[in-house]
């Protein structure tokens, strides 16, 4: 894998002065991500913040050739996209090598699109599918997804005196990509850049539909301030509830296992949208949280290093 300075010597393919919010996990993540492509690299976003913070007109922050979607149809896009390109080559009209990747926030990955990226996966383009997964659809004004954690508060899922927070656990997307048999699948945080790289790169050169499901901190609907991000990403990796793990040609590998594993308490707890659970009542959520938490990491530590298909 490319080292440090070697990514930070390579051309800078999103620029600065784009009108995401400070401290917004998703810039890291592209930065890096085009970075690792080892070849000139076609992207598109589905609509979300990293869209409208980047696209408006008449300004630009890809420095690559970049195309729009609609918020459900990421991954049909970069299919037509890569299906093009197939045609020019077999044609002799193109040559070289050119990649292909597909950014989408949590609203239009887990949910909206997931019938695009599960057609995409299933026939095969060879491509990238990168979640920038903050927790709700934050664009549009903080709506709860189906990636949203449980007991957090957001527009849609108000903690009151009707309910605590949103009531479902986050749908396991990572797994459900899986279960699709892609050669390469991968769950990343931006506060390990080495990881990240590494693996945006090892996803870049399989061949076949490859997917990253990457933590994304947003001061806004977290509540939280804009300098602590890369901390957030940080603690929800030590206390399992965002556990770093890979399935290339279907085995698993867990890539990090904190020394010391943090209760899950320590990433709620100076986070806005969590508020509510350190008032009366509210431990028994956290213990619940903390209960299933525990039973997932174990359950994904059996399945280190073995076949999961
Ligand atoms: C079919 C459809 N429904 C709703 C919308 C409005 N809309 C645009 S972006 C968005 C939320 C995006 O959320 P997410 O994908 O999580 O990205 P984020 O805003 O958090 O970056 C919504 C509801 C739309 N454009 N198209």
């Amino acid at each position: 894998m490319a080292t440090l300075k070697e990514l930070a010597s390579k051309e800078e393919l999103f620029t600065g002065g784009h009108r995401l919010c400070s401290g917004c996990g998703i810039p890291p993540i592209v930065r890096l991500v085009l970075r690792s492509a080892g070849a000139p690299v076609v992207a598109t976003t589905a609509t979300g913040c990293l869209e409208v913070g980047t696209t408006i007109y008449p300004y630009t922050s890809w420095r690559v050739p970049w195309i729009h979607s609609a918020f459900e149809n990421a991954a049909a896009t970069i299919s037509g996209v890569e299906s093009a390109y197939k045609a020019f080559k077999r044609k002799g009209k193109m040559k070289g090598d050119v990649k292909f990747v597909a950014f989408g926030g949590d609203g239009g990955t887990y949910d909206i699109g997931l019938q695009a990226l599960s057609g995409a996966l299933e026939r095969g383009h060879n491509f990238l599918y990168i979640c920038y997964d903050n927790g709700a659809y934050m664009n549009t004004g903080i709506q709860r997804s189906s990636a949203t954690p449980f007991g957090s508060a957001t527009t849609t899922s108000p903690a009151g005196t009707v309910i605590p927070g949103k009531q479902e656990w986050r749908k396991d997307l990572t797994r459900i990509v899986v279960a699709h048999r892609v050669p390469y699948a991968a769950q990343a945080s931006p506060h390990l850049w080495k990881d990240l790289a590494r693996k945006a790169e090892k996803a870049f050169q399989t061949e076949g539909p490859t997917f990253m499901n990457v933590m994304s901190p947003c001061p806004l609907g977290w509540y939280t301030k804009p300098e602590d991000s890369i901390g957030f990403a940080k603690l929800s990796v030590d206390t399992c509830y965002w556990p770093l793990y890979e399935v290339a040609d279907g085995v698993l590998k867990v890539n990090y296992k904190p020394k010391e594993k943090k209760p899950v308490e320590d990433w709620l707890k100076p986070q806005g949208r969590f508020k509510h659970l350190f008032k009366p009542g509210g431990d028994e959520i956290i213990e619940k949280m903390q209960k299933t938490i525990d039973l997932e990491w174990e359950r994904l530590l059996e399945m280190d290093g073995k076949r999961v298909y």
